[in-house]
């Protein structure tokens, strides 16, 4: 029996999303999207789920795009490139943007190509230091995809995302976090636990205000002053309605720590 090219194993309140095909380092297939589509989709729609974390299985995070995949592309035939991100990677960074709960993502190891912008679009990144991001597109005739023009300049600045994207050079996890484009690098064994603590903890925040939180902040992107101001009005609107307002605002007073409903 093959095994499923992704595991999803939800405790706690987590959703531990696992990229599961170590022997060509986690690389995407069509399969891989569909059930990360699936698993996204589920994550969005039960309440069960307070926080994702996201990793891959064996040394390897994401390597981007399966190759073998296109090999077609060696021969007579010109694949057209922008259907797959119409189908599969567009989509895939729009939910995890548009996923209005918390998504940690444990870099395990080499985050290459859609595997890096996989990573960056993630909320929170820790990476075993061992672990490296590489813009690897440039490698193979490719444009960075799937956000990854989008994330690096603002995470980087534009210096550090266009040398990223010209030389495909690997940028390794200390320096990926001292240049801000992951929160941080841990040992490689302290790294699932880390990272499990951390989603835990989110899981059991206050859901609906971290959902908003992730809004407010996603929009400050393109949004001016005037218009974030508004935004933020209009989102504590909607957080001070929540019951986790009512309950953190109570814990604080009776000198207790909150029980979040998430609601
Ligand atoms: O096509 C579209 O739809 C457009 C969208 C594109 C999105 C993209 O992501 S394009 C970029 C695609 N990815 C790459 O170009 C990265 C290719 N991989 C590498 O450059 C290297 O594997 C790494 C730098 C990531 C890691 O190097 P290393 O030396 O640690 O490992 P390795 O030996 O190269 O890889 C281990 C195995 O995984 C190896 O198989 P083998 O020889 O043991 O049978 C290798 O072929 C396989 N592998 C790694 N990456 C891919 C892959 N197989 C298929 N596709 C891959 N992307």
């Amino acid at each position: 029996m093959t095994e499923s090219p992704l595991l999803v194993a939800v405790e706690d309140g987590v959703a531990t999303v696992t990229l599961n095909r170590p022997e060509r380092l986690n690389a995407f297939t069509a399969a891989l999207h569909e059930e990360l589509a699936a698993a996204l989709e589920r994550a969005a729609g039960d309440d069960a789920i307070r926080a994702l974390l996201v990793t891959g299985s064996g040394r390897g995070f994401c390597a981007g795009q399966d190759l073998s995949e296109r090999k077609p592309a060696l021969g007579e035939t010109r694949r057209d490139l922008g259907q797959g991100l119409e189908r599969y990677y567009n989509p895939l960074i729009r939910r995890l943007r548009g996923l209005e709960k918390p998504v940690v993502a444990a870099v395990n190891g080499v985050a290459a190509g859609a595997g890096a912008s996989l990573a960056f679009a993630c909320d929170i990144v820790i990476a075993a230091r061992s672990a490296s991001f590489i813009e690897a597109f440039s490698r193979i005739g490719l444009v960075p995809d799937a956000g990854s023009t989008w994330f690096l300049p603002r995470l980087a600045g534009s210096a550090r995302a266009m040398a990223m994207a010209l030389t495909g050079e690997a940028v390794s996890a200390e320096r990926a976090a001292e240049w801000g484009l992951i929160w941080k690098a841990v040992p490689d064994d302290a790294l699932m636990t880390e990272a499990r603590e951390l989603a835990e903890r989110l899981a059991q925040g206050p859901t609906r205000a971290l959902g908003l939180i992730k809004r407010a902040l996603n929009r400050s992107a393109s949004n001016g002053l005037d218009a974030q101001l508004d935004l933020e009005r209009d989102l504590q609107r909607e957080a001070g309605l929540g019951e986790d307002y009512r309950e953190g605002v109570a814990a604080f007073l009776e000198k207790r720590p909150p029980r979040f409903s998430g609601r």
